[in-house]
């Protein structure tokens, strides 16, 4: 099976630090802010991108998926720093060089401070907005086929109610609140306005499967949870190039909604439930749900400091992975969250990586899972 992607993942405002001109860095960084600690230099990829590129080909995959920054390439409205985009085309390149295939997310929760304090996604002019920056970013795209145009839009859409409310992003996946549904609308609608503009490629979104499960025959109040939170993202999908899955563990929904992770199961350094059957069962919500549509796995991965913990939990997954595509789900890609520690919105301490890196000097160290992981690629697609 040569065309299948095996790769690792990681975002801009998670590893490159100092996106000092979007909004969560505002957000971070404002007295009485709600994130316990601020991406800060993050794992300072802005600068080391090269070598991490290197690695991951040392590594045995063939894939890297990556974000463009829009607060860098757009840091004031209307103004277009071309070195930033130069910045994002010297990755596309050095990937390209590498033998390595990229793909590219043009948004990854972080947006310009500029246009959150204009009304963000609320504001009449935001898909406008974004199609400008989208138009701006795609003359550097030349050789890449995959682009997710919106990371986790469910995600940023219920965000944007807590925000709303002044609680801190985070918590329980699944157990949030439904999503603001003018967000939701306007990103369906930034979606599309992103396809339009970028014709000749591979596009999609990708969306956090919550793995919603009904609580002793709670049937009818699942679907209902489900469809704002997950299913509506999941429609607008419908007649995309692709659509990315991102999965790591599972929710319970009950007569009254979601429940809590129970007291004796095992969990991770998020707080989720350790339910490597996400995977697979994601795959199939989604290759029911969005027939027709080939999915590429866009994350999955484990926060543990453990990372034997980590084989275990992926060695699971993967094998997930493989019965649901041996029941025909058209899976083109597995793409692991992350190849780095990196900033995890509010924390560094969940370690999703497969590389740890020094706090302080930034150095990398591939953990054995990183080594294992780039050789498990024969044990579940055959050489
Ligand atoms: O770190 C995040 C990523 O930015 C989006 N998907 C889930 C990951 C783990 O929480």
């Amino acid at each position: 099976m040569v065309d299948f992607l095996w790769g690792v993942a990681g975002s801009a405002h998670q590893t490159e630090g100092n996106n000092v001109a979007s909004d969560m860095w505002a957000l971070e960084n404002r007295p009485g802010s709600p994130m316990a600690e601020r991406s800060g230099d993050a794992c300072d990829s802005y600068h080391r991108w090269a070598a991490d590129l290197d690695l991951v080909r040392s590594l045995g995959f063939d894939s890297y998926r990556f974000s463009v920054e829009w607060a860098r390439v757009e840091p004031v409205e209307g103004r277009v720093s071309l070195a930033a985009l130069a910045h994002y085309r010297r990755i596309v390149e050095g990937c390209l060089e590498r033998g390595l295939t990229p793909v590219v997310t043009l948004h990854h929760f972080s947006s310009p401070q500029w246009f959150q304090q204009d009304g963000g996604w609320l504001a009449s002019s935001a898909v406008e907005r974004f199609r400008r920056y989208v138009r701006a970013v795609a003359p550097i795209l030349d050789g890449v086929t995959w682009v997710c145009t919106i990371n986790e839009p469910n995600m940023l859409a219920m965000v944007a109610t807590m925000l709303k409310a002044d609680r801190p992003a985070g918590g329980v996946a699944g157990a949030m609140p439904p999503p603001d549904q003018d967000v939701a609308d306007a990103l369906a609608a930034a979606h599309r306005a992103a396809r339009a503009e970028l014709t000749g490629f591979m596009t999609g979104w990708t969306i956090a499967n919550q793995g919603f499960e009904a609580h002793e025959g709670a049937v009818a109040e699942r679907d209902a949870w489900a469809w704002p939170r997950e299913d509506q993202f999941l429609e607008v999908a419908k007649g995309d190039d692709f659509v990315g899955v991102q999965a790591y563990t599972r929710v319970l929904v009950g007569r009254d909604g979601a429940l809590p992770v129970p007291e004796e199961a095992r969990r991770t350094l998020t707080g989720w439930e350790f339910h490597p059957a996400a995977l697979g069962n994601a795959v199939r919500y989604t290759a029911e749900r969005v027939p027709g549509v080939p999915i590429l796995v866009t994350e999955n991965g484990i926060a543990t400091a453990d990372d034997a913990e980590r084989i275990e939990y992926t060695s699971a997954a993967l094998d997930g992975l493989r019965a649901a595509m041996d029941d025909g789900a058209d899976v083109r890609g597995y793409l692991h969250w992350s190849l780095l520690d990196n900033y995890e919105w509010g924390s560094y301490l969940p370690t999703f990586g497969l590389v740890s890196v020094d706090r302080r000097t930034f150095a990398r160290a591939a953990k054995p899972s990183a080594h294992w992981l780039g050789a498990e690629r024969a044990r579940i697609l055959g050489p």
